[in-house]
């Protein structure tokens, strides 16, 4: 199997005997509720084969087998299973026959390559997972990504086995999430007059002259959400607050704590403004996560809470008041009694919260989650009091740095986070103890918009790095080799 450049890394690979040769009509049979994997294979399928693949029914002889196993394995695991008579799968779910496909779709097509007959060699591939959380951050506020862009994103997501999308949807330079109850979010607060020019640390600023707009509409959210899980990716969706809420004060103004207008953000950096904590302002963020909640059915709901500046509650006589009255202490206890309202709110509704690891700063409700940016320490002290933890740390997994440069690569936000550091990363700190490595869902890389305004930029920063995260998160620990691992990413790199 070494001449297969398989990404991740499989578990367990045994070569077997001989090779199967496809047949010119390939067929795949499926047990009863493997229909949707099924038919997703024949379609990738079709574009190396050289006729159509067919479904047929499970009793014929068929080329492709998916079947259900009940026992053995966890809920993504699979095995594959190469023989000079056939290629079969096997699975106690469909998320595992998924898995297998991407993973019999990367032989097929590495084959597919060359000219003649496509032939495998036999093998047994036994595999699963070691991260149950394999997420990908994208920042459609700074710039906007459609829905069409963004299932493209999830797509390519799912070829690695990475089962986590955040859909990081609000932020001061933009608001995209569409909530009926208050249309001045996305009417107002979806676009900037203009946009900053070159580096926000550059002096001075420039601004283009170009209106800049987009939201989504329900549908495709619910389009997009459909999408990642018929691809076994669970969409978590953010509403960044109480900082990073300009676009939402600039269409509400009542949200703020200034007397003046504020309009949505036309260049990076942190807003000073951020939401006042009037009731009113408490129950339009509750409505704000009750839309959202209904769109979105995963169990996870990202409230930001990271980069709150909280200086405008410091000069508010309202802020002031409302912290004497609840009797907290500072600007910062009120930052947490804040977060606390929405997390009891969104636990209310049967689901979680998660925020970025500044909500660990202040006490949190049992079941609450947290994602470490910081470094991982937070992470650490997080699944040490027994919250759940993702790993997203910026030294290790931010793709929107540079990959190498600046020389030679376009403008970016600054740093260097080369493949090899990607790979060098490890979810589980060294000082975490053990009981509490469970608590250690997996990782994320982010990528931030601020300097990635199309498409094939998004793929640029994302890729291959988004690669190296997913073998983090699925091979063993102790089968990860960077010299490997660069070997096969530049094969299949060529081969794409
Ligand atoms: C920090 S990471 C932010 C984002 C920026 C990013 C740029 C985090 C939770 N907040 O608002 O886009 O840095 O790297």
């Amino acid at each position: 199997m070494d001449q297969f450049p398989l990404l991740p890394l499989p578990s367990n690979v045994i070569d077997g005997s001989g090779s199967f040769v496809f047949p010119s009509d390939v067929t795949v049979s499926c047990d009863e509720p493997l229909t949707s994997e099924a038919e997703l294979l024949i379609e990738r399928l079709g574009a190396v084969l050289p006729r159509p693949a067919g479904v047929v029914n499970a009793a014929q002889a068929t080329t492709i087998q998916l079947k259900h196993r009940p026992q053995g394995g966890g809920r993504e695991a699979y095995q594959l299973n190469v023989t000079p008579a056939g290629i079969t799968l096997t699975a106690a779910g469909p998320a595992g026959i998924f898995y297998g496909c991407q993973t019999l779709a990367q032989l097929i097509e590495q084959t597919a390559q060359q000219p003649g007959e496509i032939r495998l060699p036999a093998v047994t591939i036994d595999d699963e997972p070691r991260f149950g959380w394999r997420g990908l951050m994208l920042d459609v506020a700074r710039h906007f990504f459609t829905a069409d862009e963004v299932c493209r994103f999830i797509e390519r997501m799912a070829r690695y086995k990475l089962n986590t999308f955040h859909w990081h949807l609000t932020d001061d330079q933009g608001w995209r999430f569409p909530v009926k109850r208050y249309p001045r979010l996305t009417e107002v607060g979806s676009k900037r007059p203009y946009t900053l020019i070159g580096h926000n640390e550059s002096r001075p600023r420039h601004y283009d002259d170009q209106p800049y707009w987009g939201h989504y509409t329900p549908e495709d959210i619910r389009r997009v959400v459909e999408f990642a899980a018929k691809r076994h990716i669970t969409v978590v969706p953010e509403i960044d607050m109480p900082g990073h809420m300009q676009a939402a004060i600039a269409a509400y103004p009542e949200l703020g704590n200034l007397p003046c207008a504020v309009g949505v953000r036309p260049h990076w950096g942190i807003s000073q403004h951020i939401l006042n904590p009037k009731p009113a302002t408490i129950d339009f963020m509750k409505n704000v996560l009750d839309e959202l909640i209904d769109l979105f059915p995963g169990p996870f709901i990202h409230i930001g809470g990271d980069e709150a500046l909280t200086h405008e509650w410091g000069e508010s006589r309202t802020a002031q008041d409302r912290m004497i009255e609840l009797g907290l202490k500072n600007e910062h206890e009120l930052q947490g009694w804040f977060i606390r309202q929405m997390g009891d709110h969104i636990a209310s509704r049967g689901r979680r919260m998660i925020g970025w690891d500044e909500i660990g700063e202040n006490e949190l409700s049992p079941g609450t989650a947290i994602m470490s940016w910081r470094g991982t320490q937070a992470g650490a002290d997080a699944a040490a009091k027994g919250h759940d933890v993702v790993m997203s740390p910026h030294t290790h997994v931010y793709f929107d740095h540079h990959h190498r440069g600046p020389e030679g690569e376009p403008l970016a936000i600054g740093g260097m986070t080369t493949l090899e550091k990607v790979y060098s990363f490890e979810p589980i700190p060294d000082n975490l103890d053990p009981a509490h490595h469970r608590h250690i869902l997996g990782a994320q890389g982010n990528v931030w918009t601020e300097y990635v305004p199309s498409e094939s930029h998004l793929h640029y920063m994302a890729f291959p790095r988004a690669i190296a995260l997913a073998e983090v998160l699925w091979t063993k620990r102790a089968a990860r080799r960077w010299e490997d691992f660069a070997g096969r990413v530049s094969m299949h790199e060529k081969l794409r």
